[in-house]
This record gives structure tokens, C-alpha cells and sequence, in this order.
């Protein structure tokens, strides 16, 4: 009787090993999609931060994710006047994607551009297939150099046809709701396999992290084309190596 319970208690040694190496497996995958990796913490202190609408908050934040000098997104609610909006209940907010980055990599001009190339301003009350004013179209800006780009590039969106009116607003920055933890990286959420690649990171995780950002938008198919590769690339190398059960 004493015999059997020793060896049930080396089988719960065994397994709790066995767990800890397999946990330890999966942060190996994490560890192997270096190129793709947390920028070093010493960049953090100058990053800038820039607001879009620009439809349903789970393709925008996907649209941004993978760019280059992004170094984190997260998507929420801004625009309206409603005191804590929620995603069944936001009032006059529109969804919104928030975007960290890093001005020497990347800048406010160039992001426009994303936003412009990344839906159809000229669509009235909603975006796609999403209709309602959840999905209007807005720049928010941080200051008048910002409010000034702003306006330079909806003019020149304008100017491309003068048969539809573009309706972006653009509106100082107020207060950024972020929305529910289900709402983040929503496409990345879909894609169980790139998930378990980082190591299944929990909600908060997620919301910080840079390569969760990138994950994103390589989900979405909305990764630059040179990225896109090399993420397929790493993806492809990993999958070799990827140890299978073969029978039980
Ligand atoms: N058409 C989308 C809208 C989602 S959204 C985050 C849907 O599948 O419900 O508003």
C-alpha cells in the first residue's frame, strides 16, 4: 500500500515535469520568432501615440499592427461623449484602433496614408458591410502640427474625386476608452495555431506586446509584403521542427 502511494507520488512528479517542460516548449517557439521580438525597452520613453476610426476596431488595429516602427496597438472607444462606453452599449463612440510607435521609425504623415489606403472614406454611416455611426471615419490628433497634417492629407484624399464627399472628421484627441479584452487582437485571437506559436500570452500580455501587434495584422493578411514573407518564412522553419504525436 505505502509501495503504491510513493509511486503515485512519483507519477505526480513525472507529470508536473513533464507539464513544466512542455510550457517551457512552448516559450521556446516564442523565443524562435526572434526576428519579430520586443524592441529594447530603452526606445519606450519616446514613443508617440496616435488614434484612428476607420470601421469595425477589429481590422484597424490589424491594418496597423505589422508596420514597421509600430510598436504596440490596442483598439477602444473615442470620438463620442458618453462616460464608459462598452462594446453593446457605446453611445456616440466610434471604434477606434490606438497605436504606439516609434517617430524615428515611422511618422504621423505615413500613418495617415495607412488610414486613408486602409478604408473607404467616402462611405456614409458605416464601413464594408458595418453599418452605423460606431464606424465613422476620424483622425484624432494630438496638438496643431497634428491637426495640420490631418487636414492637409483629407484635402488631398478629397481632391482625388470631387463626385463624393471623404466625411473623416478630425477632432482634437479627448478620452481613449479601450474596450474589452475580447475586442484585442481580435485576428489574432481567430488564429488558434499563431496563438499557441507565442505561447498562448494571457489578455494583458497580449495588450503590451509587440509581437502580439505584428501577429495581428500577418493574420489579417495585412502585413507589408517583405514581412509578410519573413514571418512565413520563420513560420515554416518552426513547423519543421515541430515535434508531432504520432500514436498513443
Ligand atoms: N462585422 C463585424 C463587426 C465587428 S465590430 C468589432 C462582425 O462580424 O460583427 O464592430
Amino acid at each position: 500500500m505505502e509501495m503504491e502511494l510513493s509511486m503515485a507520488g512519483l507519477r505526480a512528479v513525472f507529470w508536473s515535469l513533464a507539464l513544466f517542460a512542455a510550457s517551457m516548449a512552448n516559450h521556446v517557439g516564442a523565443i524562435r520568432l526572434e526576428g519579430v521580438q520586443e524592441p529594447p525597452s530603452t526606445r519606450q520613453q519616446s514613443l508617440r501615440t496616435a488614434v484612428f476610426a476607420l470601421g469595425s476596431f477589429w481590422w484597424s488595429e490589424a491594418a496597423f499592427g505589422c508596420l514597421p516602427g509600430v510598436v504596440r496597438t490596442s483598439v477602444g472607444y473615442a470620438g463620442g461623449s458618453k462616460i464608459n462606453p462598452e462594446y453593446r452599449n457605446l453611445g456616440d463612440h466610434a471604434e477606434c484602433v490606438r497605436i504606439e510607435y516609434d517617430p524615428k521609425r515611422i511618422q504621423f504623415k505615413q500613418l495617415l496614408d495607412v488610414f486613408w489606403a486602409s478604408h473607404d472614406p467616402r462611405q456614409v454611416f458605416g464601413q464594408g458591410p458595418d453599418v452605423g455611426n460606431q464606424y465613422r471615419s476620424i483622425i484624432f490628433t494630438n496638438g496643431m502640427q497634428e491637426a495640420r497634417l490631418a487636414a492637409a492629407s483629407k484635402e488631398r484624399e478629397q481632391a482625388k474625386s470631387r463626385n463624393s464627399v471623404v466625411t473623416t472628421e478630425i477632432q482634437q484627441l479627448g478620452v481613449f476608452y479601450p474596450a474589452e479584452a475580447e475586442h484585442q487582437k481580435f485576428e489574432l485571437k481567430r488564429n488558434k495555431f499563431l496563438l499557441q506559436l507565442i505561447g498562448n500570452m494571457p489578455d494583458e500580455e497580449l495588450l503590451a506586446s509587440h509581437l502580439a501587434a505584428k501577429l495581428n495584422g500577418y493574420a489579417a493578411e495585412l502585413c507589408p509584403r517583405n514581412i509578410q514573407r519573413k514571418i512565413d518564412a520563420k513560420i515554416d522553419e518552426i513547423k519543421k521542427s515541430w515535434p508531432l504525436l504520432r500514436e498513443i
